[in-house]
């Protein structure tokens, strides 16, 4: 979550839930700023904006969208419902549970998408790009997902049913996408297994990077909240 790289304009994971939704509203409205205020031609960013069921019953989610569609900023709200916030069933703390209809209320386009097929969400995704790009404002898209663990660390994870478990994980989407990609014979097992290889090494370099590193000193508590000079 706490995640953050600007090299990849990554604007980071926020501990708050619902609190990264005005920021990616505030790097939409930049690029807008840019390309029709400055007249900067290379401004024509998208900004891509995530969050789960969890966040969209906040303030904030609602805020946010009133603002992005009033002024057609350039911005994709993707809000992945895996049916539970943490063990909060989503059915429970909703007034309506089809969140991409919250977008009707903004004049905003809002659609459904099947969260565990990843060609359709690239499709709905070209097609929020297209429209961000056009100056035809935001669109909210609501992937229908499921995450396979428990929401952390700290979630033991004892409400979801087994059946229900069962039934998202015979539907992991990237062994359907593997699947897909082996039947049209545009990879084989060879070339996927050589992926699958590289992410782990890439993933154990990094716990080692981690574990050896030294803890940091308690004076670095107050580090990197404002810009240092340099
Ligand atoms: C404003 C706020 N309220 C409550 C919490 C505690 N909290 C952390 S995650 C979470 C649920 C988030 O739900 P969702 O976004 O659906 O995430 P998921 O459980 O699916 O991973 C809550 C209530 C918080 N971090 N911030
Ligand atoms: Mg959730």
């Amino acid at each position: 979550m706490h995640m953050f790289s600007a090299e990849h304009r990554l604007l980071g994971g926020y501990a708050f839930v619902a609190e990264g939704i005005p920021v990616a509203a505030g790097a939409a409205f930049q690029s807008k700023y840019r390309r029709e205020v400055l007249g900067d031609p290379n401004a024509d960013q998208v900004t891509a904006c995530f969050f789960g069921d969890g966040a969209a019953n906040n303030g904030q989610f609602f805020e946010t969208l009133n603002m992005a569609a009033l002024w057609k900023l350039p911005i994709i709200f993707v809000v992945e419902n895996n049916k539970w916030a943490i063990g909060m069933a989503h059915d429970r703390a909703t007034s309506d549970p089809e969140i991409y209809k919250k977008a009707s209320v903004f004049n905003m386009v809002g659609v459904e998408v099947d969260g565990m097929d990843v060609l359709a969400v690239h499709s709905v995704a070209q097609e929020a790009v297209a429209r961000a790009r056009a100056g035809e404002g935001p669109t909210l898209i609501e992937a229908l997902t499921y995450r396979f663990r428990g929401h952390s660390l700290a979630d033991p994870d004892e409400l979801r049913s087994k059946a229900e478990k069962d039934f998202w994980f015979s539907r992991d989407p990237i062994k359907k996408l593997a699947a897909y990609l082996i039947e049209q014979n545009l990879v084989d097992e060879a070339e996927l297994k050589a992926i699958d290889n590289k992410i782990q090494a890439l993933i154990d370099d990094a716990v080692k990077f981690a574990e050896s590193s030294p803890e940091p000193d308690p004076s670095e508590l107050y580090r990197f909240i404002f810009a240092e000079d340099e």
